[in-house]
């Protein structure tokens, strides 16, 4: 069945800080290509997107800069619209889940949920910061995963392994706002139970069934998001709660001091943002929520495929009005010169600062970011990579192309586009063709690195075309084949303009400024006769230019510059009294042996050499240092902390590690002889 309508979103950043290249590869290129090229086809679409302005990842933002959330979600709403605005990435809606439409929308949702039953209302014990007065879930409070061990878990999920956590499930937990260790206090909330979903939602991911009736082809899906979706389920769904005891997010219908959880309230801003936007359009939103017709996709990244494939179809079909999502081609992730793109660590190519360092280049980093977009796996983008795909790709095949056939056409012709009446170059039109028509299949099935691929083929036939003809030495002797090589090279141009829509919206119109042509629709280019005999091409002003190495350096410079003026020290602890600090026995020890304990990642058992003793230590370090790295080494100890049972090993004392910022620890060694035992003061 063809879609009457398509309703296209793309995951609602948080207004927590600006966007980043690897943000636009994951959600919103993709999403923009898409949307380009079926409205190049005339369909009825609408794409939506909008700022997520609830939630911790605001509250904790405001808080650090010490704002109020008001402030932060205002500040980065309007930088976030205007740099994705000045990218070319073209929503028909960007607007706010802070607004009072949004508050309304997702109100009117919960309402009808709770009239219908779908919650369950439980009364647990939940943990409270006595300090701050404030329950504590999801950003809120941190400690170590139960399944990994990391140390940097949050409440709600540990960003190691991926897994989704609840605030109980942590180990030695602790309060991001105080820093302190909670309490735990009863406090009542409505839950989903996600549990009596599970069977439709299995049939649904794994067999693309809702309702007993086809809904999407599942093969259409990336395996990646159909295989994380079923995991979850295979793990067994759980009751979920839907509401927080905070200030800031959408008050609870009828309760103080209750907000909607944001990952309710964030995915019901689509709807709110659709209407927002039919209402302004004289359309009618129920159009493209409520209507079977209307094809809905959801372009998002990776750590959020839960929430889209799972939770958020739970609440869709629950309330019974809305449709379900017909595919969600989730990305995975894009790395950043070998490391995680990190809003945190300041380890990010920030989009608005991009287009101020490039100004008019936005092609250029859309051209980049499409062809290394992580569609079926994680990828990478470095400056001299950028650097080689815009001086190799674009400028010495796209661009050098098209200058060469607009200074051949203007030398040769003053311009005017010759007749091409042989069949000599049948085989090029066709190739031509061809090509165009799998941009249109790939990007059909989200494979925008092959569709963009296939676009740039077309400039590649023109360069093989004038490569293997040479018009420029044939035009004394054969000006009619001459001219008849520059109309096949025009009418590429041509299918250029219309082809490179989607993906660089910027060339595509200055290739119809240059041609001096207006474009045509997608479904109108059938055959390569495209501009006629006796057009007058314009002047065509060079495409793109060479990006340089001082460019790339400088670059890479700024990032390393940004990541080291970002580094703010822990904060120091408060202060102990000279006598306290007496009281810890620091010393020099010699490690004589080292072994790894069996079925543990991080730990080795060393043993170690204080003056004549010898004893046994369990140390954390089997992720930094293999066993045989350690023997021989003189390090520092804290001899007289109490000895502990580990792993059925009994420990004594610690060796003490210096951790960098990616958790790697570095052994303290003395930097001149010592002996062990020797004491540390
Ligand atoms: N704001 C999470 C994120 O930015 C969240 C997406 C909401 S989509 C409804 O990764
Ligand atoms: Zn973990």
């Amino acid at each position: 069945m063809t879609p009457k309508r398509y309703l296209v979103t793309s995951a609602l950043p948080y207004a927590n800080g600006p966007i980043h290249i690897g943000h636009i590869a994951g959600a919103y290129l993709p999403a923009d290509i898409y949307v380009r090229y079926l409205k190049a086809n005339q369909k009825d679409v609408a794409f939506i997107c909008g700022s997520d302005e609830h939630g911790a990842a605001i509250t904790l933002r405001a808080k650090k800069e010490g704002k109020s959330p008001r402030e932060i979600v205002d500040f980065y709403h309007a930088l976030m619209g205007k740099a994705f605005a000045d990218f070319g990435i073209e929503f028909d809606e960007y607007y706010r889940t802070s607004s009072a439409d949004h508050i309304e929308m997702s109100q009117s949702v919960f309402s009808k949920l709770k009239e219908q039953g779908v919650f369950e209302t439980h009364t647990t014990e939940q943990y409270f910061d006595e300090e701050a007065q404030q329950f504590l879930a999801d950003r809120y409070i941190t400690g170590t995963c139960p399944k990994c061990s990391s140390e940097k878990a949050y409440g709600d999920q540990c960003e190691k392994c991926g897994s989704a956590l609840s605030p109980t499930e942590l180990i030695h937990p602790v309060s991001t706002l105080s820093g302190k260790a909670p309490v735990l206090r009863e406090t009542t909330h409505w839950y989903l139970p996600m549990q009596n979903h599970s069977d439709w939602i299995r049939e649904f991911i794994e067999k693309g069934i809702l309702n007993g009736e086809v809904h999407h082809d599942p093969n259409q899906w990336k395996s990646h998001v159909v295989g994380q979706c079923l995991s979850w389920v295979d793990g067994g769904l759980q009751a979920r709660a839907m509401t927080r005891d905070l200030d800031w997010g959408v008050p609870v219908p009828g309760e103080d001091g209750k907000v909607l959880y944001v990952w309710l309230d964030a995915p019901i801003g689509y709807i709110t943002n659709t209407k927002v936007w039919a209402e302004k359009q004289g359309k009618n939103w129920e159009d493209y929520w409520k209507n079977d017709d209307t094809q809905l996709v959801h372009f998002i990244g990776k750590d959020n495929i839960v929430f889209h494939c799972i939770i958020f179809p739970i609440i869709l079909k629950a309330h019974g009005d809305f449709i379900l999502p017909k595919n969600v081609p989730a990305n995975e992730f894009m790395n950043l010169e070998g490391d995680k793109i990190s809003t945190s660590r300041n380890w990010a190519v920030w989009l608005h600062e991009y287009l101020e360092d490039f100004p008019n280049r936005q092609d250029e980093m859309r051209y980049v970011l499409a062809s290394i977009m992580p569609e079926q796996k994680d990828s990478e983008f470095t400056w001299t990579d950028f650097k080689d795909r815009v001086n190799n790709e674009l400028a010495d095949i796209v661009g050098n192309f098209v200058n060469r056939v607009f200074v051949l056409t203007h030398k040769y012709f003053d311009g005017a586009v010759q007749s091409a009446a042989t069949s000599e170059f049948d085989h090029i039109r066709q190739e031509a063709l061809e090509s165009f028509q799998t941009i249109g299949q790939k990007i059909e099935l989200y494979r925008f690195r092959e569709a963009q691929s296939a676009a740039i083929q077309l400039a590649r036939i023109g360069n093989k075309l004038l490569t293997e003809t040479e018009p420029w030495k044939i035009y004394k002797t054969d000006p009619e084949k001459t001219g008849e090589i520059l109309n096949i090279c025009t009418q590429l141009i041509a299918a250029m303009a219309i082809a490179f829509e989607p993906f660089l919206p910027f060339t595509a119109q200055k290739l119809k400024a240059g041609l001096n042509w207006n474009g045509k629709s997608w479904n109108e280019l059938s055959s390569m006769e495209i501009i006629p005999v006796g057009h007058i091409l314009g002047e065509m002003p060079i495409l793109f230019v060479k990006i340089t190495d001082e460019e790339v350096t400088r670059q890479q410079e700024k990032l390393r510059a940004a990541q080291l003026s970002n580094k703010v020290a822990e904060p120091v602890k408060e202060d102990v009294s000279f006598e306290t600090f007496q009281n810890m026995d620091l010393r020099i020890v010699h490690v004589l042996e080292a072994e790894k304990v069996p079925k543990t990642k991080k730990l080795l058992k060393l043993k170690i050499q204080l003056g004549s003793e010898e004893r046994t230590v369990i140390s954390g370090i089997a992720e930094s240092y293999e066993p045989q790295d350690l023997i021989g080494k003189n390090v520092l100890y804290l001899a007289n902390l109490a000895p502990r049972e580990i792993k059925g090993v009994v420990s004594s004392g610690m060796i003490l590690m210096a951790e960098n910022n990616k958790g790697e620890l570095s052994l303290l060694s003395p930097e001149r002889p010592t002996e062990s035992g020797n004491c540390v003061r």
